[in-house]
């Protein structure tokens, strides 16, 4: 593609945001329903910061590893799960730390008044509540200054998952996961050689127009729950992974148990390519979309299932057997720049062994700590 159509695309969506801003600028409404008003009271606090942050592991791919200047929530991509039951009312703040102005929107909320937090500028901070009445997970991310900027800070790392369970949901061993693309001024290409310098690269608007990312993160790192590919040749993907399973240790890969019921959180927030998901040697019950009180307008064995960018999807899933399962983003120019987690079926799993930043507070145990508040 060549610039003058880039520039074209970038004053285009130029055009957009500043019409949009306006509209999305301020946070006028804050009329709540308040027969809506069934569940618990929570709060939470996210903070917006800019930050060089490694998205790549030191391999044959990228020799070296790669450090990005990211845009964070609460100091890692992606920002962190947050869990509420169905009902609740959700009382968010937003506190930038950062250097430039940041905003939320929250795919759980509907109507400006729930869904955005608006413009908060360096030193800033703001309180808004939304209530979680839809079941089921969905995407929050920066909206940048009003719209304007928005690609950038979701590109740059600005984004993460709420998990709403449904009134009827089961209990199952739950997991967040996230995907997204990095696109990086700085990195050569795949096997390029060492192109680790001690500069951060940062967000490539050409590459991002031409929709070539050149990382697909899993929870915030290319191939960070993959430890090597190859069966008869081996190609170590995540070295320190490696080592760690070879010295028998499993903390940082998933872990089930034969048969349990899991449930999948899985979060897209692009920005721009779909994500194919597919679990090897496994099925799973697509829970995507909602219905009141329970998941699942669609619920049925599938061996695939789209997840479009701004997007999540709940899957449940069950490993019959003892041995490595694989989650992938079936798009194979996905899985090579770093969209899989390998997944142990083991019996010595257990039920809160999940990789850091991946666990997600249960229905029962949110329920539990509400009961706890109240008296
Ligand atoms: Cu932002």
């Amino acid at each position: 593609m060549n610039k003058a159509i880039i520039a074209g695309i970038a004053a285009g969506i130029l055009v957009v945001g500043l019409v949009f801003s306006p509209v999305f600028n301020g946070n006028p409404l804050s009329a709540v329903d308040a027969a809506s008003h069934t569940g618990a009271h929570r709060h939470v606090t996210l903070i917006a910061s800019e930050q060089a942050v490694q998205v790549a592991p030191d391999n044959a791919l990228h020799p070296g590893g790669l450090m990005y200047n990211a845009m964070v929530f609460n100091g890692t991509i992606p920002g962190p799960v947050i869990a509420v039951n169905q009902g609740d009312t959700l009382e968010i703040t937003l506190r930038n730390d950062g250097e430039v102005i940041h905003s939320l929107d929250f795919h759980a909320g509907i109507g400006p008044s729930n869904a955005l937090s608006g413009n908060v500028g360096p030193g800033e901070e703001k309180t808004w509540t939304l209530q979680a009445n839809t079941a089921g997970a969905f995407l929050y991310h920066c909206g940048a200054d009003g719209l304007l900027g928005v690609w950038e800070h979701i590109a740059n790392g600005m984004y993460g998952g709420i998990v709403v369970h449904a009134q009827k949901e089961k209990p199952a061993k739950e997991f967040y996961v996230v995907f997204g693309e990095i696109y990086n001024g700085e990195d050569a290409g795949l096997f390029a050689g060492d192109n680790s310098t001690d500069t951060a690269g940062s967000f490539d608007l050409g590459k991002f127009a031409a929709d070539q990312p050149d990382l697909v993160l899993t929870n915030g790192m290319a191939h960070k729950y993959v430890p090597a590919i190859g069966a008869s040749t081996q190609l170590p993907l995540n070295p320190e992974l490696l080592a760690e399973m070879n010295a028998g240790n499993l903390t940082n890969f998933f872990k089930v148990k034969p048969g349990e019921l899991t449930r999948w959180y899985l979060v897209n927030p692009g920005p721009n390519g779909y994500v194919a998901f597919h679990f090897i040697s496994g099925m799973m019950d697509v829970r995507d979309g909602s219905v009141r009180g329970n998941y699942g307008n669609v619920d049925r064995q599938d061996e695939t299932w789209t997840i479009p960018p701004g997007s999540a999807t709940v899957i449940e899933a069950t490993f019959p057997e003892e041995g490595i399962y694989v989650g992938v983003d079936h798009n194979m120019n996905h899985v090579v720049r770093g969209a899989a987690f390998a997944v142990v079926a083991t019996n010595g799993a257990t039920a809160d062994d999940q990789p850091p930043g991946s666990w997600v507070e249960s229905k029962a145990s949110l329920k539990e700590n509400a009961m706890m508040m109240e008296n």
